[in-house]
């Protein structure tokens, strides 16, 4: 059984993300899609409110499964039994930070870490642009799935307040 992980914020899923986690399925015997902490980020949503969304939308794939994790991924993948983290991959600016990240997390734990191009289609949706867009009003049907983008709406009109 090969189970891999496939890690992020995901505050919140776009569709950029399910594609991944939609090829990654197709891959693997079984994907974790597992939100942990990006030290270097603001959330929008808690950490229950992202596994709720992404349970959502995961429905679909029978071979995924949703978890948080807190602390270190390597330690988590080896806890889950993982041999794959997944990645996607947008531009050459995502390359530089995730082979970092990759050869680190290798120097860690026995992890390799594999990279999924973008579909071109997505290559330029990332879930801080998303928020950014809907802040000032703008629309993001097609960017996230309809139910991500009333809560999004929702948790934007509650920050106001
Ligand atoms: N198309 C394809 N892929 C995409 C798209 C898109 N449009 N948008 C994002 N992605 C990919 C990203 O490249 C990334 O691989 C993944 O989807 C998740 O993206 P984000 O932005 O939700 O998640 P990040 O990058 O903030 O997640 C970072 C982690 C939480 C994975 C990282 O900080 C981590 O591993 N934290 C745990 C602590 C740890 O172990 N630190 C040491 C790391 S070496």
């Amino acid at each position: 059984m090969r189970i891999a992980v496939c890690p992020g914020s995901f505050d919140p899923v776009t569709n950029g993300h399910i594609d991944i986690f939609s090829r990654a399925a197709g891959l693997f015997d079984e994907v974790i899609v597992a939100t942990g902490l990006n030290p270097s980020k603001t959330r929008l949503f808690t950490p229950d409110e992202r596994i709720d969304m992404l349970t959502e939308v995961c429905r679909q794939f029978p071979n995924v499964r949703v978890s948080g994790f807190n602390g270190l991924l390597t330690a988590f993948c080896q806890e889950q039994g993982a041999v794959a983290i997944v990645k996607g991959l947008r531009a050459v600016s995502d390359y530089e930070y995730e082979l970092q990240m990759a050869q680190m997390n290798s120097s860690l734990a026995e992890v390799e870490t594999v990279f999924i191009p973008t579909s071109p289609e997505y290559s330029f949706l990332a879930s801080s642009l998303v928020k950014e867009v809907a802040m000032f009003g703008g629309d993001v049907s097609g960017l996230v799935p309809d139910f991500v983008r009333e809560r999004l709406i929702t948790r934007l009109e509650e920050r106001k307040r």
